[in-house]
């Protein structure tokens, strides 16, 4: 038999092998996103159990941007903390989750990098042959880097993400193979559970959520976990929902697809978002905005972070606390608010655009004491 197959079959129901029982044991620390919020999510008895340790990922207060916003308080939910350094994982765990359950042996998806990572490692855990077509030359580093390690087949097409989207979602169509893109609902089923975590740690929601947009299933699953939590009466209050595309990638602020969308911030570079729709009328209910922000202010977010937060996230994670900025400097009064910015994505992610960054100090010097107390100027 061949190995992909056996692999899949111990999470089959009526297999010897049940991860839930794995995960059971006493000596697993992690609960993960099915386990935890079993009952919010689309779960039957038949769904096998997994984790390889999403969700649960910290909401760090700011210590030295929040005074310049005049905010009561500003927290960063760290998405970057999943498995594979991305939100990805919350949605992606229930994606591959309910593929089992249906018996399926092959997932797919196209990607400007994170969704391909987290399917791959997610695919590899469960022994799925996993496919991912991204935009050739379009893809950070890290990611592809990933993709490669978690044993992926890797399709490079000549086009954009959108374009690559069409293809993965023909390809489905058209072949035995699930499509775990955003598009499938049980990811935005999954990614809603960020929403109940903000609202366990603050207690209520928060007044703004700040989140980056790109194919635009995040703003989505977040508002669909608020949403849930107020009727659960959770929270208190439904956050006012402020998304952020990258100017050059701006599709749903200025109404019009982009055919060829250009952003440093590679993992928004999409110019047709599958969740347009659906992420209009979660803005429109909130009372929110989606608004745009340059790759400057994008850059300058993303350094901001890194040298006075101590958070390395990735430039398109950068897009929420650029916007969280232009509100706050075009005068917009936050005094007594709660926010929260989403930082979607591992800085690690992307390491050509960090080797950008100028360097405050860094220089050669013999191994010895005193080279070193000279470079601390303590010499
Ligand atoms: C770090 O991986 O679309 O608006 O193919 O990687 O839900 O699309 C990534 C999107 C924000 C936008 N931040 O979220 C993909 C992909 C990071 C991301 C987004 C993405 P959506």
């Amino acid at each position: 038999m061949n190995m992909l197959v056996a692999c899949a079959e111990k999470f089959t129901i009526n297999g010897a092998f049940r991860l839930e029982n794995h995960n059971n044991s006493p000596n697993c620390m992690i609960n993960g996103i099915l386990k935890r919020y079993k009952e919010y999510l689309p779960i039957t008895g038949d769904t096998p159990i997994f984790t390889i340790g999403e969700g649960d990922t910290p909401l760090v207060e700011s210590a030295n941007i929040s005074d310049s916003i005049g905010c009561a308080s500003l927290h960063f939910k760290l998405e970057g903390c999943n498995p594979t350094g991305s939100f990805k994982d919350r949605g992606m765990v229930v994606a591959v989750a309910k593929a089992l359950e249906r018996g399926v042996k092959s997932i797919a998806c196209a990607s400007t990098g994170n969704t391909s990572a987290s399917a791959a490692a997610y695919g590899a855990y469960c022994g799925l042959k996993t496919t991912l077509i991204v935009p050739k030359g379009n893809v950070a580093r890290g990611k592809l880097a990933q993709a490669v390690a978690y044993g992926a087949h890797i399709a490079m097409v000549d086009g954009s993400f959108d374009k690559a989207l069409e293809i993965a979602r023909e390809l489905c169509l058209k072949h035995p193979i699930e499509l775990v893109n955003s598009v499938n609902p049980n990811r935005i089923e999954g990614q809603k559970t960020a929403a109940f975590e903000i609202v366990e740690d603050l207690g209520d929601a928060p007044d703004h959520l700040f989140i980056p947009v790109g194919n635009a299933g995040n703003i989505v699953a977040y508002w669909k976990g608020f949403v849930e939590s107020r009727r659960r009466e959770d929270c208190n209050k439904l956050p006012i929902l402020n998304g952020y595309q990258a100017e050059g990638a701006a599709p749903i602020v200025t109404g019009k697809p982009v055919d060829f969308p250009e952003t440093v911030a590679s993992a928004i570079r999409i110019g047709n978002p599958a969740s347009w729709a659906k992420a209009v009328s979660a803005r429109d209910e909130s009372g929110g905005i989606i608004g745009s922000v340059t790759d400057d202010e994008i850059l300058a977010a993303y350094r901001l972070l890194a040298s006075k937060e101590g958070v390395f996230c990735e430039p398109a994670s950068a897009a929420s606390v650029a916007g969280l900025l232009k509100q706050a400097k075009s005068g917009i009064d936050f005094s007594g608010k709660k926010i929260v910015c989403v930082l979607t994505g591992n800085g690690l992610k992307d390491p050509d655009i960090a080797n950008e960054i100028e360097p405050t100090s860094i220089g050669e010097y013999a191994a010895e004491l005193e080279s070193v107390e000279e470079a601390l100027s303590l010499a």
